[in-house]
């Protein structure tokens, strides 16, 4: 029985094409910048995102956090929707390495209105701390994959620049954000000073992630980069495969999404399973089950399926390329089984 896998677009293993491209890569010291691999995918990456300069990073969690870095100084506040990557999943790092208080926003399922953002911006005062930068999230993970809207992202970046705030955007999964509005990455990134996307997660690289902004910005991080232990050295066998992933994955996410709508209306009925009301804008589902994870899980473990916990009583599934229509189908054949006879 082939184990069907939707824990995260994260588990995917490099293509047959990154493995010739990583065998064959280019490579020097990137610390000394001279890595033409590093290089070749970090102007490819500024390119698709519409920035300046470009910065290859380990992780997202570590681009995110030089960003913020960047940004602010201590004691300064950020704000961030409360369900967010960078406040929920990094292990306080906002915090710890960047000394800021994290003011969390209740968005309508992971979307900041213009007018809550206004309301939370610190006025001059003797009391208040700096608020310094908004941290966006498109798509957004724990909100099953939604994104935002091009229009939201522009009302919610001129605010920031009325009252010179830095805007943010984690774009872990930018591409499927713009494969969702059928535009390109860098109409969305014009709304932001610094985008963070990953290479390893829809669009299948081993490891990595970009941090793209303008040219002052992308110097200071490549310092902070270095302070956090993120220099890397030949890199550019890895980036070899970020190369494949950004000019060649980028292309093919609309199947993802289309899987996980499929995924959706098949396990809809199923007993003890709540799907979301609204139909995947990406590539994830989200369900709300009648048992606990661990019992549910453990259950779809047994048939061969592996997904994860997004919360109490609440389960996400995340499509990748790795899983065809017929492992989909075959996914639907097997819940329906366990749990409508089961
Ligand atoms: N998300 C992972 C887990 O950390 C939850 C996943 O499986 O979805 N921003 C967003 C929106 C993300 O979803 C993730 C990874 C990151 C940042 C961090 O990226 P990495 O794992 O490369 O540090």
């Amino acid at each position: 029985m082939k184990t069907i896998d939707f824990r995260s677009d994260t588990v995917t293993k490099p293509t047959q094409a990154m493995r010739e491209q990583m065998a064959k890569a280019a490579v020097g010291d990137d610390v000394m910048e001279e890595d033409p691999t590093v290089q070749q995918l970090e102007e490819l990456a500024a390119r698709s995102v519409g920035k300046e300069k470009a910065l290859f990073v380990p992780s997202g969690t570590m681009g995110n956090q030089i960003a913020v870095k960047l940004h602010t100084n201590p004691s300064d506040e950020i704000v961030l929707e409360a369900q967010s990557h960078i406040f929920y999943y990094e292990a306080g790092g906002v915090a710890g390495i960047s000394s800021v208080q994290a003011r969390q926003i209740e968005g309508d399922r992971g979307m900041i209105a213009k007018k809550q953002f206004q309301d939370a911006i610190r006025a001059e005062d003797i009391h208040f701390p700096k608020t310094s930068l908004l941290c966006l999230e498109n798509t957004h993970n724990r909100a099953g994959g939604r994104v935002m809207p091009l229009q939201d992202m522009k009302e919610l970046y001129d605010c920031a620049k009325e009252h010179q705030i830095a805007v943010h955007l984690d774009g872990a999964r930018l591409f499927n954000a713009a494969t969702a509005l059928k535009v390109e990455a860098k109409e969305i990134a014009q709304y932001t000073d610094t985008v963070m996307f990953c290479l390893s997660k829809g669009l299948g690289a081993p490891v990595g992630s970009i941090l793209a902004g303008d040219a002052k910005s992308i110097e200071s991080a490549r310092k902070i980069r270095k302070m956090l232990g993120g220099g890397m050295r030949q890199a550019g066998i890895i980036a070899a495969a970020g190369v494949e992933a950004l000019t060649v994955m980028t292309k093919r996410l609309q199947e993802d999404h289309d899987h996980a709508r499929k995924l959706h209306q098949g396990i809809k009925d199923v007993k003890g399973i709540r799907v979301s009301e609204e139909v995947p804008q990406t590539n994830m589902v989200m369900v709300d089950i009648d048992w606990e994870n661990e019992k549910f899980l453990s259950r779809l473990k047994k048939i061969g399926i592996l997904a994860a916990a997004a919360g109490e009583g609440r389960i996400r599934f995340v499509t990748h390329f790795e899983l065809n229509l017929k492992d989909i189908d075959e996914a639907i054949a097997r819940i329906k089984n366990e749990f409508n006879n089961g």
